[in-house]
Formats: C-alpha cells, structure tokens, sequence
C-alpha cells in the first residue's frame, strides 16, 4: 500500500523540535493483541475489559481478574513489536526531542527501542500489593492466584491504573508538559473514550501544535486533527517517516 501525505505533514513533521505521541492498543493490534473494542475472545468472549479492569472486579472475584491479566501477559509474550512501534522508536532518533505517552499496559513500545515512554495506565508485566500498593519485582509464578504479597500477604493485583483510580501523578504531568510544548502530536490507534489521557491530544491542539491523528477508524479526534490519516499504524507510520526522512 503506498501512502500518499500531504507536503505540509510532512515539512512539519521534518521541521519539529519536539514530537508527542500517544498511543492505544491499536498500535499494537497488527502485533496480535486485541484492542478494547474488539470483541474478546474464549473464556474472555462474555466480558467486556470496563467489567474487569475495576478494583471492585477484583474485589468480588480476584482470581477471575489476575487470570484475565496472565492470559494477556501470555499473549503479549508471544507477540513482537510490529512496523508502527518500530518507526515511532526510529522517529525518537530522527526528531531532537519525543515524548512517547501510552495507554497500553503491554511494553511493546521498549521492546521496540522506544526510550522515552511514559505508561499512563502502567504495565501488565509488574505486580504489586493490593493493600500497601508497594510494586513486587519478578514473576510470582504458579501456585495461588492471585498469588499473596511476600510482605504482609494481601493478594498482589496487576500494577496497571483501573477505571475510577488515579492515574500516576507524575507520568499524567509528564504526557501534559509534552503535550503543551510539543510542535507536533501525534494520537496513534486510540478511539479517545478514556480521560484523561484522550484529553491530551486536545491540550496539543489548544497550545498551537499540529495534531497528527492516525487510526483504523474515525474517532471524537478526528474533526479536531489537523491531519486525520485513517488506516493500519504498521503502514501509515513507517511510509510516514520515510517521506519525511528519505533513505535514512
Ligand atoms: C480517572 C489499563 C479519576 C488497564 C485502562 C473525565 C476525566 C477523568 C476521568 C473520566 C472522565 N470521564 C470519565 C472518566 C472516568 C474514566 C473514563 O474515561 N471512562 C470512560 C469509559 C468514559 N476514566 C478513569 O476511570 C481513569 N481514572 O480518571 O480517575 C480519579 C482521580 C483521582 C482519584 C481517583 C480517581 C482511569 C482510566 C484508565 C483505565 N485503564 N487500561 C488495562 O489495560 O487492563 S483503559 C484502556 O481503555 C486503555 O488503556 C485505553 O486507555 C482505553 C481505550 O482503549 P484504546 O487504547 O483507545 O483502545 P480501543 O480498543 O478503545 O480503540 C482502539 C482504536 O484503535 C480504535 O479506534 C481502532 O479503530 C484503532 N485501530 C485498531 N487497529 C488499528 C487501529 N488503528 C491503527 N492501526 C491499526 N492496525
């Protein structure tokens, strides 16, 4: 598929010193991972991911919910990181600064070579206490699920942000300083339903960047982008940063 992008994308693009970035599971539906919009699939199929990534979920049924995490975990290992997250990691090298915000929880994008990535809603792959909130490093392998925290024995929960919790204080100031100091921005295979992370693109627009809105589908976003490219991230992405940086 050749993609054409308008001139303007692309001397804006060439022309930034500061990129922003955020990225929903659609980045990494071409690795294999379903979005939230998909519908789930198995043991999964009659669940849908707001009825399980609750704290209440995991109050009522905490091995329901850590075996919905480990069944992710299992796919995310089998999965690599497709042609979009490869060209975002090769964006960072190629721009002075970029700023990597995700809202998914399954570190494609460092597995990719991306340096820079804050993870809004955390990441599948770290436990941590459900009672002290203290991050329990290594795999707690087999046996009890959800397995108990070493130090005071309350259940361990996936260490990721659920609907109706806080998201951590200090990578939400870090999307929105990018956010408002970035020359272009970039929202990448997210249907913006989720606040406030879906705000961030619009904090871009408000302080003057050009927002770049790259997606399957139309979203909220895509009237309010200053360029709407619908279509797979694998392709659109890499054709992008190759028109902006010939045979580099
Ligand atoms: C909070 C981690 C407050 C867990 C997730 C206004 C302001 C603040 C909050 C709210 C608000 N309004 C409502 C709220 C509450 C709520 C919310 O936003 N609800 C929604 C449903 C209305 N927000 C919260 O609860 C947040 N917390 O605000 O707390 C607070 C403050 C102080 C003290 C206490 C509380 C927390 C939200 C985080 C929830 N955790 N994930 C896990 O992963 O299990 S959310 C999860 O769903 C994702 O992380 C993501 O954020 C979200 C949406 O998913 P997307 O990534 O967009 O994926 P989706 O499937 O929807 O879309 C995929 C897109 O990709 C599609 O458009 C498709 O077309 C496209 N696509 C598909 N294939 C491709 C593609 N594009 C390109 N290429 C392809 N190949």
């Amino acid at each position: 598929m050749s993609v054409e992008f308008d001139p303007r994308l692309v001397r804006a693009l060439r022309a930034a010193r500061a990129v922003g970035v955020l990225t929903g599971a659609g980045i990494s539906a071409e690795s294999g991972i379903p979005t939230f919009r998909d519908a789930q699939t198995g043991l999964w199929a009659r669940f849908r991911p707001e009825e399980l990534a609750t704290a209440e979920a995991f109050r009522r049924d905490p091995a329901l919910v850590w075996d919905w995490y480990a069944w992710r975990r299992g796919l995310v290992a089998g999965a690599a990181p497709n042609a979009g997250h490869r060209a975002l990691a090769r964006l960072e090298r190629l721009v002075p600064a970029l700023v990597l915000v995700t809202q998914n929880v399954d570190g494609l994008h460092q597995r990719a070579g991306s340096a820079n990535v804050v993870e809004l809603h955390g990441n599948l792959h770290r436990s941590r206490c459900f009672a002290e909130g203290v991050v329990i490093a290594g795999d707690p392998g087999a046996g009890e699920r959800p397995p108990r925290c070493p130090r005071c024995g309350a259940h361990l929960r996936p260490d990721v942000v659920w609907f109706g919790e806080a998201l951590p204080a200090q990578a939400l100031e870090r999307a929105e300083t990018a956010a408002r100091a970035c020359d272009v921005f970039f929202s990448i295979g997210t249907s913006g339903a989720v606040f406030p992370a879906a705000q961030l693109p619009l904090t871009a627009r408000a302080a003057g960047a050009t927002v770049v809105e790259i997606n399957r589908d139309p979203t909220p976003l895509t009237g309010a982008a200053s360029f709407s490219l619908l279509g797979p991230s694998g392709t659109i992405l890499p054709a992008l940063v190759d028109a902006a940086w010939p045979a580099t």
